[in-house]
């Protein structure tokens, strides 16, 4: 089966912003697919190009994909990078470029009748990750409220994902009422996280009282994470937070406190994106998941670089970092190989389409990171709730 038509239109993200739809047509198939966007952005992802540039760049793209087959993943991907001719899709913008890749997986796992987790996972597909759910939220995600951007929880005791699920959800709404007990005004951020004009340190004690009623009321055991976003905090030479400035040495024994303290389970971006001696020195420190976001970028070269010295134990996957899903797919086995550990993320700026569902499974991430509330993040645990229920004999990943 081919690829007989390429279609592209502007649709709206979650921060109400302009974003790309792509449609690929095969046979009696329609498959549709939107690409997220970043705000906290790692500076060699993909390019995103602007949604106004689509009848251009639909152009291009139709002419070199129509006539491929939507079953030859590998060939649609890289037929879209020699369309784009550039390193980082700068010319047709990976935004575009993650868009087709995606609706022609989505494409071919429909005409073959399948979920699109087991076409892209096959047979061994057949364990849920961990929902790794933002509640507390600041950096680039909602000025004004922590220093560090995301303060996540892990339900880790929850023995289906539907449990794990309810439990992420139990502890959204302890906060709500552990804010209004202590008289504190908080709103969402963009993931729906709550977001208040709160030192870190508050945040993790708000957090911890949350956590523990959430407990009891689930008796699901809850561990905590965080995405510091450091490349965010970084002036060129510290740290910068609203009281002090850390230089990389104070970063690391700051962040290796934190994980003692707060018994933290997942560490994400501890440290700036080029700091890569200063990744593998916290990872050595700590017994937790130390993940990079901002400094693999889902980039196959960067990881590859990051694995040589130990830079991580964990790695994010976000496929529109990527721009295709073959690449995505690569940065997942060679992360894997390396001895890493797979997380699949959304973006802060997000669309209804729920694939990522399907790709945590398909990868066999150990988590997926995806917010708790939203409609554009309930989208993609809601399916993982279908996905469960549509496997045999469902289980929990072991972390
Ligand atoms: C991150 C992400 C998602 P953004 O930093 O991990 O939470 O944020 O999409 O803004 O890069
Ligand atoms: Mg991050």
């Amino acid at each position: 089966m081919i690829i007989e038509d390429v279609h592209y239109r502007i649709v709206f993200d979650s921060r109400g912003n302009e974003t790309i739809e792509c449609e690929i047509i095969a046979g009696d198939v329609v498959a549709k697919a939107m690409a997220p966007s970043g705000a906290s952005t790692g500076s060699e992802e993909a390019v995103v190009v602007s949604p106004s540039k689509f009848e251009e760049i639909e152009e291009d793209v139709a002419k070199g994909l129509i006539g491929l087959s939507v079953f030859d993943q590998n060939s649609v991907d890289e037929a879209l990078k020699e369309i784009d001719g550039t390193e980082n899709f700068s010319k047709i913008g990976g935004n575009f470029a993650i868009a087709a890749s995606l609706a022609t997986a989505k494409a071919a796992a429909e005409l073959l009748g399948l979920p699109l987790y087991a076409y892209i996972g096959g047979a061994f597909a057949n364990e849920l990750p961990y929902p790794l759910g933002n509640v507390i939220g600041g950096g680039r995600h909602a000025e004004g409220s922590t220093s560090i951007q995301e303060f996540l929880v892990i339900p880790v005791g929850a023995k289906s994902f539907f449990e794990a699920q309810r439990t992420n959800a139990a502890v959204h709404k302890e906060l709500k009422k552990e804010f209004k007990r202590r008289g504190i005004f908080a709103a969402k951020g963009d993931e729906g996280a709550w977001a208040a004009q709160i030192s870190d340190e508050m945040a993790f004690e708000i957090l911890n009282e949350a956590v523990q009623n959430a407990r009891d009321q689930t008796g699901v055991e809850i561990r905590i994470g965080i995405d510091v976003a450091a490349t965010e905090l970084w002036d060129g030479e510290r740290y910068v937070y609203p009281d002090r400035k850390l230089t990389a040495e104070e970063q690391i024994a700051y962040i290796a406190e934190l994980a003692d303290r707060y018994n933290l389970l997942y560490i994400e971006d501890p440290l700036h994106e080029n700091d890569f001696e200063g990744f593998a020195e916290l990872t050595n420190q700590v017994k937790c998941m130390v993940c990079g976001d901002d400094i693999f970028v889902t980039s196959p070269k960067r990881i590859a670089k990051g694995l040589e010295i130990g830079a991580a134990n964990t790695v994010l996957i976000k496929p529109n970092q990527n721009g295709t899903i073959s690449g995505t797919a690569m940065a997942v086995k060679m992360s894997k190989d390396g001895g890493c550990s797979i997380v699949v993320s959304h973006r802060s700026g997000e669309t209804e389409d729920e694939s990522l569902a399907h790709l945590a499974v398909a990868f066999n991430a150990k988590l997926i990171k995806t917010g708790v509330v939203g409609g554009e993040r309930i989208s993609k645990l809601n399916e993982l709730i279908r996905i469960e229920e549509l496997m045999d004999k469902p289980r929990m990943v072991r972390i």
